[in-house]
């Protein structure tokens, strides 16, 4: 009897994933169909999860990291008693839904999909999310207590997701790490898009992922039960190391005519198939979007998750009690904000008058560190070059015995973007960040976009960010990174122009700036400007507006030269040139676009009023200043091999040259 109900729960999800694709006409039915039952057993039996609070710290997460399949996780979530209803489920792919045509964590309030953790799609980010919210409940675990802190993270992934090098490096990492709260459940199904995967794709899994330091499991048919739950049981019990769950599937199971067979994957199967596959189950073909009664009574979890919740809501309140010292630490960390006090602890005194942005990042970060206990984060094998550490040396890595704050990556700037996004998207870390070379965050866009569709409070801390850094040469030596970094929609750059502006970046960003951030910190030394009133330069608060004058021209300014990063310097020496040659002009610091769009009308006005010409000056292409200024000093090519300062010099970025520029405006 128990497991009648359990098979035609599995034929009730199959039709309904058939009808979801159906109906939109639009989707992947393939994946669903497949792996049904394993849906089944994880939602029904193994993870623990309250439909009527989606957000209860303590959940298992679940990620389907081949997000093409979606339907699949809308079906589960309406038949568990998540707030996803039926039309829900017939709105699938439509115009503002909450069941799009991959799963989305959408930043607006009217468009959360409840029991969604991530943004899935591009095959692979779903995975190395999975490891970084594994990192961030080994984290919370080791510093909260296992009372409050103690799930699991499990995933759906495909052929897709393990030929992807992110899958390999966030593997790799896991592996390392023995994350053993992970269990992947691996949809073996031979087949992917262009057709078999024989065409590319013919490693030993299974000892591919034992080399990493994972346990495997093998089930030889996803549609056998018993193997199945006993196989995701002995996974989960496994704690020493992440374990993948190998499950052989046939894509698009039962249709009669498509499964086993790419044209599954990624197209409706047809009215016709999809009449013959419910024939084949023993469902009435004429019926869709039906569920019957006694399945959704056997599939609703919501009394079984308010008994978790509640058990865990008993042991949080005595948790309280025992450890008040730690309650206003959870509670901020889970609101996303630092300790109080955190501001108190900028900018720190830089004790010099020249250092560069990534040094005054790492000073930065050693002086809040102790309001931001929940804040980690690390770097692609760069954090001697980046300066992205908290201090404290051996006590705070991340290493498979201690979960510490800072993170070794391993030259992996993918599987670190998705990694710490998934740290993000878990909660009660607070602000994680990863940090590589900036020209490296091509190795990682991949991540960082899904950071700003997903409007996670992350921060990218991007150093050695333009030619300036000299010798290394043009493979290092970012030039339309810039660019590259503002096209993404959402994403905040900033590039401080010096220790002060850098404190005002790091300030703003932890305190709660809403998205990702990306950092464009220096390598070389750049001036500490003396600033505030009285002094000859404003103060590194205008940050904050993206744009500030910064220092006013003596006189009514007849230009206005702007820089960011590096280049203020050279807009301040051009300013001085042209002072005096008796054109009184204005220095604006422009280190962050999204934060001056962001300010109304009147006051961009006021730092570029009408009618003064301006030039801009910035070590990488000029494409999209033209929205700003009337000229640009810019690097339209590929930087080259030599001190930094005679780079610059042939390349251009010259007070001189940004001089010239303003006089023939001028004139
Ligand atoms: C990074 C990335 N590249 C390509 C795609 C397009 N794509 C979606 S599904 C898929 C094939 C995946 O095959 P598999 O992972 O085996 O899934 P299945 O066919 O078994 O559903 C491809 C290439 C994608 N979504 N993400």
């Amino acid at each position: 009897m128990a497991d009648d109900i359990a098979q035609e729960s599995i034929d009730t999800i199959r039709a309904l994933c058939m009808d979801i694709v159906q109906n939109a006409n639009s989707g992947h039915p393939g994946l669903p169909l497949g792996m049904a039952p394993a849906a089944y057993v994880l939602f029904n039996r193994v993870m623990r999860y309250d439909p009527a609070d989606p957000d209860w710290p303590d959940r298992d997460r679940f990620i389907l990291s081949a997000g093409h399949g979606s339907a699949l996780i809308y079906a589960m979530l309406h038949l568990t008693g998540y707030a996803l209803t039926m039309d829900d489920l017939k709105a699938f792919r439509q115009w503002g839904s909450i069941t799009p045509g991959h799963p989305e964590r959408d930043p607006d309030p009217k468009r959360v999909t409840p029991g969604v953790e991530v943004t899935t799609g591009p095959l692979g980010q779903g995975f190395a999310n999975g490891v970084g919210m594994a990192m961030a409940e080994e984290f919370l675990r080791q510093r909260f207590g296992s009372e409050v802190q103690d799930h699991r993270t499990f995933a759906i992934v495909s052929d897709g997701e393990l030929e992807e090098g992110i899958g390999s490096e966030a593997a790799s990492l896991a592996g390392f790490l023995k994350l053993g709260k992970i269990t992947y459940l691996y949809d073996d199904n031979d087949i992917s898009l262009d057709g078999p995967t024989s065409l590319s794709f013919k490693e030993d899994v299974t000892k591919r992922f034992e080399a990493y330091g994972w346990h495997v499991e093998y089930v030889e048919d996803v549609n056998d039960l018993h193997a199945l739950e006993q196989a995701i049981d002995r996974a989960v019990a496994e704690e020493e190391r992440p374990s993948l769950v190998r499950i052989r599937s046939i894509i698009g199971y039962p249709a009669p005519n498509k499964q086993g067979t790419s044209a599954a994957h990624g197209a409706p199967l047809g009215e016709d198939e999809v009449r013959a596959t419910k024939e084949v189950m023993g469902m009435d073909p004429d019926k869709t979007f039906y569920v019957p009664e006694a399945v959704a009574e056997h599939m609703n979890m919501t009394a079984r998750g308010q008994e978790l919740k509640a058990d865990w809501q008993k042991r949080f309140d005595t948790w309280k009690i025992e450890k008040p010292e730690l309650v206003e630490e959870w509670d901020t960390a889970w609101a996303g904000k630092p300790l109080p006090g955190f501001d108190s602890s900028l900018p720190p005194d830089w004790g010099t008058d020249s250092i560069a942005t990534r040094v005054a990042g790492q000073k930065c970060m050693a002086a809040f560190s102790k309001y931001t206990p929940t804040m980690i984060g690390g770097a692609a094998d760069l954090s001697e070059s980046t300066k992205t550490e908290f201090p404290g040396g051996e006590s705070e890595h991340f290493s498979p015995t201690q979960p510490g704050r800072n993170v070794y990556f391993g030259v992996r700037e993918h599987g670190m973007g998705g990694a710490v996004n998934g740290m993000a998207a878990h909660g009660g870390i607070l602000r994680p960040y990863g940090s590589t070379f900036m020209q490296f965050s091509d190795y990682m866009r991949g991540a960082v976009r899904l950071s700003a569709l997903m409007e996670l409070p992350v921060a990218w801390v991007y150093t050695h960010d333009s030619i300036g850094l000299g010798e290394d040469g043009p493979t290092h030596q970012p030039v339309e990174h810039l660019a590259a970094l503002r096209a993404i929609p959402q994403l905040t750059v900033i590039r401080p122009c010096d220790a002060d502006e850098t404190a005002e970046a790091w300030r703003i960003t932890v305190n709660g700036l809403h998205g990702p951030a990306a950092f464009a910190l220096s390598r070389q030394n750049l001036p500490v400007y003396e600033r505030g009133e009285g002094k000859p330069f404003a103060s590194a608060a205008g940050l904050d507006r993206g744009a500030y004058v910064m220092r006013e021209a003596d006189g009514d300014p007849k230009a206005i030269v702007v820089g960011t990063g590096s280049e203020v310097e050279v807009a301040v020496a051009a300013a001085d040139r042209l002072q005096a040659d008796g054109i009184p002009t204005r220095v604006v610091s422009f280190p962050s676009w999204e934060l001056f769009e962001a300010q109304d009308q009147a006051y961009r006005d006021s730092v570029f009023p009408d009618g003064i010409p301006s030039v801009s000056v910035e070590a990488g292409i000029g494409q999209g200043w033209e929205r700003w200024v009337d000229a640009a000093v810019s690097v339209e090519r590929f930087g080259a091999s030599a001190p930094a300062a005679e780079v610059m010099e042939q390349l251009g970025i010259t007070p001189d040259n940004v001089a010239a520029k303003v006089k023939e405006l001028v004139e």
